[in-house]
């Protein structure tokens, strides 16, 4: 008789932010763990798996990963979306994470090996004025990284996205309801572009620069602004139109040769597909904790590898330190992976969740500890229950909603 899951337990826990933790356990005594944090949503992906995935896991075989997955996506009939998705993510890492453990060896091991020594990242920085952006790009360099997000305030605002007067930032905000911010395209676009330019001028050749616009923009205002920015040499410029709209993507493109990222909201291969095959990005931005896991991931990365598109995984503090240290198993041993996002985590979330992953001279290495080399210190995560907390929503100066 093979080994069988025998428990699967939630654990909701927030040491500086809220996560959802999967723990399974099988009768052979092994743990694993997996994460199906959805920033202002934990509740309902902690329902979907307590409620809806627990019961079905008891009793099956924990070396069937693939057909675990098979079975809670076709299953389910209703397929995709967040919070589905997170579920099953979280228990693909858990699985991958007890076959790694079985084996005595890392994931990416198991995974086909390395195919790089390490996984290049980048950080944010972030200010309202230029000279404390510079300052603040200047503290990351010397951090080490050789890759950073750079997100400015703007004239006539109070709050932009990204950007946050005590320079650390934390999106999520603790409360009933989400905070609302206010939002003024215009403005943006009267600023942003010479922002990015001087933080190039300041920066020299080097250093790899990013921008996220997070979805505010309409197809021409991306493309303008991509074609304002090739003087800054953007790393990439993400998320510029929502992304539901595809073909948007395919204008922007025609109009700019500042490279495009996308795909931290999208949950399947499907979301992806027609962005990759028709070459209308350069970095797909799937997540481990919200796209299905390792399993899923690695079929999205497989296909963009056909198209010289590469892997750039979202790597908020949103994400557990469970889900970021399979990232960078997956970062390690594919080869068209092109860069990790490290945003960084609260003090405390690096002690609920001990782990091997580690950040050395911009690059990340996910340990060598069997299964994903993330544990989950229970005693401590209990001290920190569930917060309500959530993302901003964003009006427009005439007190519309826009894109957050
Ligand atoms: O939960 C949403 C945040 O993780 C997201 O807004 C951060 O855009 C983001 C990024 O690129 O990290
Ligand atoms: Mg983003």
């Amino acid at each position: 008789m093979t080994d069988r899951i025998i428990a699967a337990d939630v654990i909701l826990t927030s040491p500086g932010r809220n996560y959802v933790t999967l723990k399974l356990r099988t009768a052979d005594g092994l743990t694993g763990y997996g994460d199906a944090t959805v920033n202002g949503r934990e509740l309902a992906a902690a329902s979907y798996l307590r409620d809806h995935v627990a019961p079905l896991l008891i009793g099956l075989d924990p070396a069937r990963i693939e057909d675990t997955w098979q079975y809670l996506y076709r299953g389910a009939y209703w397929r995709r979306g967040p919070i589905t998705m997170a579920a099953i993510s979280a228990v693909d890492l858990a699985l991958w994470d007890i076959k790694g453990k079985t084996a005595g060896l890392p994931v990416y091991q198991l995974l086909g090996g390395a195919v790089r020594d390490r996984v290049l990242s980048y950080t944010h920085a972030s200010a309202w004025e230029l000279p404390e952006l510079l300052d603040a790009i200047d503290a990351r360099r010397a951090d080490g990284f050789k890759a950073v997000r750079a997100q400015s305030g703007v004239p006539g605002l109070e709050t932009v996205y990204g950007v946050h007067a005590g320079g650390g930032y934390e999106p999520a905000k603790r409360g009933a309801v989400p905070v609302t911010e206010s939002w003024d395209t215009d403005a943006y676009l009267r600023h942003v572009p010479d922002v990015l330019n001087a933080v190039r001028e300041h920066v020299g050749p080097e250093l790899a620069l990013l921008h996220d616009a997070h979805h505010r923009l309409t197809p021409q205002q991306a493309a303008r602004l991509g074609r304002s920015l090739e003087p800054a040499n953007l790393f990439w410029l993400e998320d510029v139109t929502p992304a539901e709209n595809q073909e948007a993507l395919r204008l922007v493109r025609q109009h700019t040769t500042t490279p495009l990222a996308i795909g931290e909201v999208f949950n399947s291969i499907y979301d992806c597909k027609d962005l990759i095959t028709g070459q209308l990005i350069d970095y797909i931005r799937v997540a481990v904790a919200h796209a299905g896991g390792i399993s899923h991931l690695r079929n999205i990365f497989a296909l963009a590898d056909l198209y010289q598109v590469k892997a750039a995984p979202h790597g908020p503090s949103d994400v557990s330190p469970v889900s970021f240290g399979a990232s960078v198993h997956v970062g390690l041993s594919t080869i068209n992976f092109g860069i990790q996002e490290y945003m960084g985590y609260d003090a405390l979330a690096h002690e609920v969740f001990p782990h091997s992953w580690s950040f050395a001279d911009g690059y990340l290495h996910p340990g060598d500890a069997p299964g994903l080399g993330v544990e989950v210190d229970e005693a401590l995560a209990a001290k920190f229950p569930y917060e309500p907390a959530y993302l901003p929503v964003a009006r427009r100066l005439d007190g519309s909603m826009t894109d957050w």
